[in-house]
């Protein structure tokens, strides 16, 4: 029965359902790949789509989708003379973010997501899952991505096929992927994750979207990480709609990598080359509204020292033969943050926006160029916000939304390390990690060894902005800037981290170091002179890696002694230097007493090791300031 139903339906699919097709472009009998053809079919029968298109990722092919686009009014082509091939989409007000509440990690088993995720079994999601899917792609055709995720043929990459019914989906997943033909190729009869999307809005019969289109009641961010499948419904927007950038590169990258003996972490990749031609290559993870972007892209103001750009977002990371771990950047593009970004802030990305970029809910000036909160002083005249309204209509909304993305490929940056598509990756030198703190911890200090460093991972934390995480000034426990992207449970990511110790050499593995910009004095001004300088402490991880640099033992870690990293010409005074590198060890006692209220949350699976490292750390603490403490 099944059999006959089988060949029945694969008949149906091949002959009653329009392939659109270009010159050149793939068909379905250009797929070698059984499961692909098959998952085809089965969202085609699903879904219910006008027409089916297999995306080749080719220029005549984004051109046509973005002149289609702009038919529909969908995008706004932005002026040739400003913004080349560059346009503006403007979201529904009801969809402009990534929206946590929705999103779910369908383990097995409710201990396998951890306390972190919210947690739905995988059975009753999916027959919920088919109920909501079940002909929503009527009316529109149905786009069939292929990727990969990494220089293809690289042994740290992916190949990933992404399912939607958003054109707006397909061109921007053309910039943050090596997307069409050629991953196709690379596929052949391999595993693929199938990441299957739709906006939940079926168009009727002749009818055209009125707008955005997308279904603010019925958003499901859906992730399967014992089968590795990605289901999105209800949003059109970033990492909800761009299911190769956080569900797949992180959540269920994460799981995969728990699973082989990777990772897959929230981190950007920078390279650092010292004016004697010498180069190592750092990752840094921080959690959101702490300048990761910026770092990733920085300027430095050091002469001589150059800072070059792999990746400002996601680094998959695997042990090499010689046993030093090496990272690719799984994205081929950047998703950022527009308002704030300016030739002040990072340049670099200024140039890299400067053609070929799709911009979602920025403002639109008059003469056709974009414009946000932070790009210069005042508003150009008569500048149209994100909503599309002008003059007195704008008056209580900001010109950009606070979370306005632009999309572009990093191969624009004029900084694009050379590496940058290289399948071996690059070798890791030093890990960083790092927080928006106000007071307690320093500017800088350096791991022991990597399981001081895989709990310094554990502790970062940071106080919320006016732009992201929740009250001003609120601490927020973020370990390893992966709370909303781990796929299993934390304490388990733990674990996993540690194991890196015993997979091979444990001298061959990064070091970790801990930084913090943002430590204020107590008239609330930052006592770090500014992001450019920040390419002096990066200096100072450069050479304790070389062996040149000096640094004073603390409880809490290496510190740099004050001769060893580089003031010259900041004209900081002895007190400020003095704040910036001090262990305060009565608010590092708080922090540990924080740190052992928050650990509670995951329970069993808490790695012993982490307590002991608690321990060691109140214990060197109390050795400073002997007052007594509550143990853990
Ligand atoms: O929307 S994304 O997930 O791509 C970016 C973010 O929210 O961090
Ligand atoms: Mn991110």
């Amino acid at each position: 029965m099944a059999s006959i139903k089988r060949v029945v339906s694969v008949f149906c699919f091949l002959s009653c359902f329009s392939f659109r097709e270009m010159d050149g472009s793939v068909v379905l009998k250009d797929l070698q790949n059984d499961k692909l053809r098959l998952w085809i079919e089965e969202v085609q029968e699903l879904c219910e789509p006008d027409q089916i298109h297999i995306c080749d990722g080719t220029e005549e092919e984004n051109a046509l989708l973005l002149k289609e686009m702009v038919e529909t009014k969908s995008l706004i082509p932005l002026h040739g003379k400003f913004r080349p091939n560059s346009f503006l989409a403007r979201s529904s007000f009801e969809d402009v973010a990534r929206v946590e509440d929705r999103t779910f990690i369908c383990s097995s088993s409710i201990d396998d997501a951890g306390p972190t995720n919210n947690w739905k079994d995988p059975n009753e999601m999916k027959s919920l899952l088919k109920s909501l899917f079940k002909g929503c792609m009527r009316g529109r055709t149905m786009y069939v991505i292929p990727f990969s995720m990494g220089p293809i043929g690289s042994s740290i990459a992916q190949i990933g096929v992404e399912i939607t019914d958003s054109p707006y989906v397909v061109c921007n997943m053309r910039i943050m992927t090596r997307m069409g033909r050629e991953a196709l190729n690379a596929l052949k009869d391999q595993d693929f994750v199938p990441c299957l999307h739709s906006v939940g809005v079926p168009l009727e019969a002749g009818k055209m979207d009125n707008g955005w289109p997308c279904n603010p009641q019925n958003k499901y961010i859906v992730h399967f990480p014992q089968t590795k499948e990605i289901w999105s419904y209800g949003s059109g927007y970033g990492g909800n709609a761009l299911l190769a950038k956080k569900c797949f590169a992180l959540r269920i990258a994460s799981q995969m990598g728990k699973e082989e003996g990777w990772l897959a972490e929230h981190m950007l990749i920078l390279g650092i080359e010292n004016p004697d031609g010498k180069k190592k290559y750092f990752a840094a993870a921080f959690p959101s509204a702490c300048g990761k972007t910026n770092l990733a892209m920085l300027q430095s103001s050091l002469p001589g020292w150059k800072i070059t750009l792999v990746g400002d977002d996601i680094a998959w990371m695997k042990l090499g033969e010689d046993g030093k771990l090496y990272a690719i950047n799984p994205e081929a593009g950047m998703f950022g943050v527009a308002p704030g970004t300016s030739f002040q802030t990072n340049p670099n990305a200024m140039e890299t926006i400067k053609s070929d970029t799709i911009f979602t809910n920025v403002g639109l000036t008059q003469d056709g160029d974009v414009w946000w909160e932070g790009m210069d002083k005042d508003p150009p005249k008569n500048c149209t916000n994100w909503l599309g309204d002008m003059g007195e209509a704008a008056l209580d909304q900001k010109i950009a939304h606070p979370n306005a993305r632009y999309t572009t490929p990093i191969k624009g940056c004029p900084t694009v390390d050379p590496a940058f598509d290289d399948p071996k990756g690059v070798p890791i030198s030093a890990i960083l990690f790092g927080g928006r703190r106000a007071s307690v911890v320093p500017l800088v200090f350096e791991s022991k060894n990597w399981r001081h460093g895989t709990f310094l991972g554990t502790i970062v934390s940071s106080e919320g902005t006016a732009a992201a995480n929740g009250p001003i000034g609120k601490l927020r426990h973020d370990p390893f800037a992966m709370l909303p992207f781990c796929g299993y449970h934390m304490g388990d990511y733990f674990s996993h981290w540690l194991s890196f110790e015993k997979r091979g050499d444990p001298s061959l593995l990064p070091t970790v170091y801990y930084v913090n910009w943002f430590l204020k004095d107590g008239s609330g001004s930052f006592l770090w002179p500014g992001f450019r300088e920040n390419g002096r402490v990066l200096k100072w991880i450069f050479e304790r890696l070389d062996g040149t640099a000096s640094a004073e033992s603390t409880p809490i870690g290496n510190m740099p002694t004050p001769t060893s990293l580089d003031l010259n010409d900041l004209n900081l005074s002895i007190e400020t230097v003095g704040k910036l590198l001090t262990v305060d060890v009565g608010a590092w006692l708080n922090e540990v007493e924080e740190l052992k209220n928050y650990y509670k949350i995951f329970g069993e699976k808490f790695p012993s090791e982490i307590v002991e490292e608690l321990h060691l750390l109140e214990a060197a603490l109390v050795d400073k300031n002997p007052k007594p403490t509550e143990s853990f």
